[in-house]
């Protein structure tokens, strides 16, 4: 069996000591690598201002090499900010109207994935396997082929894809389409996912099924499945349960003085629907009197991707919002909305879900949503609470028992909050039941090497 080389925009290279902070999916990535022996490599996060970056770095740990590029300034803006971050991300997000196309930006794209695949061949062993992750590296495969190489090489998508109306408003989505082919396997988190790529195929003529999951189009024949990304289950509930002695999740614990916690976790991002989610709350204390000054809702979102605009702007909307509605419903002894902007470690996530009454999921379009996985996985099977998940998160899919809402209908939303409330114990260990099951087994490892699988035995691409 030949090594596994995985590419990816950044690289969660271990501290030293081991990986104890990292969430699953790199947890579940080294495993593999650490299984067959191999190489990760991509972005060190560092620039070189405007000079050629320096050859790769290379860190061995075991029988993995973590190989880092740098990149230049303008690499950073037209490829990461430009293309991936304000193009790619809103499109497959469905927002076209954050989508701010500019030719510059896409040529960066394409010159930063030939610049990978540069750096990169000569790593490649003839029977190497390579696992390309992500929105950011697209054109990845059809570079390596074009210097030669022959090797399986599959194609992760974590973020939702879109339907062809919406992909095809992108000036380059026929080569963004055409890159995909050069694969030997192309993953998608959801089968409608991978229903709105084969619809893309269809629209142009492009390409047609063949059978058994593959596709032909630009004269090649590449596999198509659908591999939705778990967590590490068994790990995580073993966090939560310890967490009630960790120093963190004591004070949060005693802070609340028994009202009932509803707790939700993301980036800020537009797409996790964070304003629509702090409306219905807001609607769901108007409407429930009962409730109010017994609720605390506890929204952690760690700032992301600060230097793009929209993100930017949404910093100071969303803490505006909370502050508004503190201020509009709060009394001198009750703070309905705990806005934090930090990241918590793993443990005290895990024990913070489990605190949770209520976990508020409630993006308006994800490919998966792992807090959602993570929130179910954290309870306490005697008394769970209760998932409330938007029906456009990837995550709905297999979580059936959640309470599945549409979070741009916020009155619906501030009902399904009450209905989790009020939701009798029996009612709530059926449905945690049936979905820690489901969790339990498809977990990140079986993801990985069902992927894996796949990938070694799809036929290899000829051209
Ligand atoms: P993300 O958009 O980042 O991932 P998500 O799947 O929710 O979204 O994963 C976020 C991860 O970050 C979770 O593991 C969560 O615990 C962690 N996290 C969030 N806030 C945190 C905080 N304050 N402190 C500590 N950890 C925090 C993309 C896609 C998703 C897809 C994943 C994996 O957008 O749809 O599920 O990749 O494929």
């Amino acid at each position: 069996m030949g090594r596994l080389v995985i590419v990816s925009n950044r690289v969660p290279v271990p501290e030293k000591g081991g990986a104890a902070g990292a969430g699953g999916l790199a947890v579940a990535l080294k495993a593999a690598l650490e299984d067959r022996g191999g190489i990760w490599m991509g972005w060190s996060g560092k620039t070189s201002g405007e000079d050629e970056p320096q050859p790769l770095s290379h860190q061995q740990q075991g029988n993995i090499t973590y190989a880092l590029t740098d990149l230049t300034d303008t690499d950073v803006e037209e490829y990461y900010r430009g293309f991936a971050n304000r193009v790619l991300w809103p499109i497959c997000h469905y927002r076209l109207d954050l989508a701010e196309y500019g030719r510059k930006e896409m040529a960066g794209y394409f010159r930063v994935n030939r610049f990978f695949a540069h750096r990169l061949a000569p790593l490649i062993k003839p029977d190497d396997v390579v696992w390309v992750h992500d929105y950011h590296l697209i054109p990845l495969a059809a570079e390596l082929r074009a210097m030669g190489l022959k090797n399986r090489i599959g194609f992760f998508l974590h973020i939702p894809w879109p339907p062809a109306d919406v992909l095809f408003t992108m000036p380059v989505h026929e080569e963004i389409v055409r890159s995909l082919s050069y694969y030997d396997l192309v993953g998608f988190q959801t089968d409608h996912d991978l229903e709105n790529f084969a619809g893309c195929l269809r629209r142009e003529g492009i390409g047609y099924e063949v059978g058994q999951g593959r596709f032909s189009a630009y004269g090649r024949i590449f596999k198509g499945g659908t591999y939705a990304i778990g967590i590490e289950t068994a790990a995580f509930a073993n966090f939560a349960k310890k967490a009630s002695a960790n120093k963190t999740v004591r004070r949060a614990r005693e802070s609340l003085q028994d009202r009932s916690l509803i707790i939700g976790v993301d980036r800020l991002d537009y797409s996790k629907g964070i304003t629509q989610r702090i409306d219905a709350f807001e609607r769901f204390v108007l409407a429930n009197p009962a409730h109010q000054g017994h609720v605390t809702y506890l929204q952690i979102t760690p700032k992301s991707r600060s230097e793009v605009p929209e993100y930017e702007a949404m910093q100071s909307m969303v803490a505006e919002q909370a502050g508004r509605v503190n201020g509009a419903l709060g009394t001198v002894d009750w703070v309905p909305i705990r806005y934090v902007n930090r990241s918590v470690g793993r443990h005290i996530l895990a024990g913070l879900y489990r605190l949770g009454k209520v976990g508020l999921v409630t993006p308006l379009r994800d490919g998966m949503n792992l807090v959602a996985k993570e929130y179910v996985a954290a309870q306490d099977p005697e008394d769970p609470g209760v998932l409330v998940l938007s029906r456009f998160a990837g995550a709905a899919r297999e979580l059936k028992q959640a309470l599945l809402v549409n979070p741009y209908d916020i009155e619906g939303t501030a009902n399904a909050i009450a209905r989790a409330l009020s939701m009798p114990l029996e009612e709530r260990q059926e449905r945690w039941k049936t979905m820690i099951d489901q969790l339990l087994e498809h977990d990140v490892s079986s993801w990985c090497r069902v992927f894996l699988e796949d990938l070694t035995a799809s036929p290899v691409q000829t051209c």
